[in-house]
């Protein structure tokens, strides 16, 4: 077939989950004789609870500044270029930034402008995007992690200090399952709560999470329970499981993980004996961020002591970032890596991320932001880049998007279709 160009490009402002700006990015690309063309798009979303290592998301002046970025200078250099090309795209994207954390052009920008082609180039073949970066491999279907009760900041003051609690369908055998399985511990967790509670208004954090004025422990009792009645009425296994987001509670000059709402301060120590407990207790399936994103000695002394049994997840400590993957993977700092493509920049660079994951036995597990848009490329990424677990939220139209995508992937495949290697 005749290479593909990438004919035009571009950026606009558009809105976010929680109403603020990002950047969409609209790609054409063609063959030399003009008979085939393709079009791609995407969104970048944004998060709150960022990691201190992420790329920047914008440059000073926003999303406007980045915009005219993307007419300016990047446009041009890019237009005519070999869209089958990721590679040189996305380093092309870097060489145009030129520094180490795309603070010139903002990560969420490269990251726009790196799906927007890949999508074109997929379209133009007349190919779905997990196929065109998975090829015939990409048969598996990623668990979802499903957020359904939510504190942190995702939530106001008086909801728990822990970000989020998951529920995680690992019986499933096909993903419309497991999906609509997460879909029935949300629902079961509102009934709970409002037993539970008289005053609880259904209110609902940034990812759709229930955000109910609660201390952890009853949180991940209620979220127990949910998942447990759950088990009963589909039949297949389901675990709860929890995002700490422990970079958000840590106080460094205290050098202690402050619990806020539930006025206590847990050090190193105390903080891994807490999880221990949690894991223990709640037969934890999951934990991401249990300790603050500095700390590779306590996850690895928490990996040490519980990753057989539980998944203990890297977020904020690696940031999609190989270079800090690799420093993990020589403490043995996790056994999972969270992967989100847009605290890296590129498809490169996160197709890189989770190809040192997966050489090591560290899980890969593609995820949404707190911030999103109906953008659907992560449901693609899961299943071309073989994630076993992806995190993109219950409900809500941003976090449906990808979980609707992905159940349209399944049946694509049919037969070939098979759930993700969790272990
Ligand atoms: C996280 C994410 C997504 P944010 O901590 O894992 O759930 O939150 O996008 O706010 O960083
Ligand atoms: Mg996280």
């Amino acid at each position: 077939m005749e290479k593909l160009t990438i004919d035009s490009i571009a950026a606009r402002k558009v809105l976010d989950s929680r109403g603020n700006p990002t950047i969409e990015v609209d790609v054409v690309v063609q063959d030399k004789r003009r008979v085939r063309a393709g079009f791609g798009r995407a969104a970048a979303p944004r998060g709150a609870s960022k990691g201190k290592h992420e790329v920047i998301a914008f440059p000073r002046g926003g999303v406007d500044v980045s915009t005219e970025a993307v007419r300016k200078i990047v446009a041009p250099k890019l237009i005519g270029k070999i869209a089958d090309r990721q590679g040189e795209i996305d380093l092309l994207l870097h060489e145009l930034d030129g520094t180490p954390n795309f603070s010139k052009l903002g990560g969420n920008v490269a990251v726009a402008i790196s799906a927007a082609v890949a999508k074109a180039a997929a379209s133009a073949r007349g190919m779905l995007l997990f196929k065109y970066l998975g090829g015939g491999q990409a048969v598996r279907l990623p668990y979802p992690l499903g957020n359904v009760l939510g504190g942190g900041a995702h939530a106001g003051k008086q909801a728990p200090d822990i970000q989020e609690f998951l529920s995680i369908p690992v019986g499933a055998i096909s993903f419309v399952d497991a999906a609509s399985a997460n879909s029935q511990v949300h629902k079961k967790v509102k009934g709970l709560l409002e037993q539970k509670n008289e005053t609880f208004t259904g209110g609902k954090g940034d990812e759709g999470a229930w955000a109910p004025n609660l201390n952890n422990l009853d949180a991940l009792e209620v979220v127990a329970r949910a998942c447990e009645e759950v088990v009963g009425e589909v039949g297949f296994e389901m675990r709860p499981a929890l995002d700490v987001a422990s970079s958000s509670l840590y106080d460094t000059k205290k050098q202690k993980h402050v619990y806020e709402r539930e006025g206590v301060s847990r050090d190193q120590g105390e903080q891994i004996d807490f999880i221990l407990g949690l894991i223990e207790t709640y037969k934890l399936f999951y934990v991401e961020d249990p300790m603050h994103e500095e700390d590779f000695d306590g996850f690895a002394e928490l990996t040490r002591k519980a990753g057989k049994r539980c998944l203990i997840c890297g977020d904020d400590l690696f940031v999609t970032n190989v270079g800090r993957i690799q420093k993990g993977i020589k403490a043995g700092a996790a056994n999972a890596v969270l992967i989100k493509p847009n605290q890296i920049g590129t498809l490169s660079d996160t197709l890189a991320a989770v190809k040192l994951a997966k050489k090591h036995d560290y899980v890969p597990v593609m995820s949404h932001r707190s911030g999103e848009t109906p953008d659907e490329t992560i449901a693609h990424l899961a299943v071309a880049w073989g994630c076993p677990l992806i995190k993109t939220g219950v409900a809500g139209g941003e976090r449906v998007a990808k979980l609707n995508e992905l159940i349209r992937i399944e049946e694509k495949l049919g037969a070939k279709a098979k759930m993700g290697m969790l272990r």
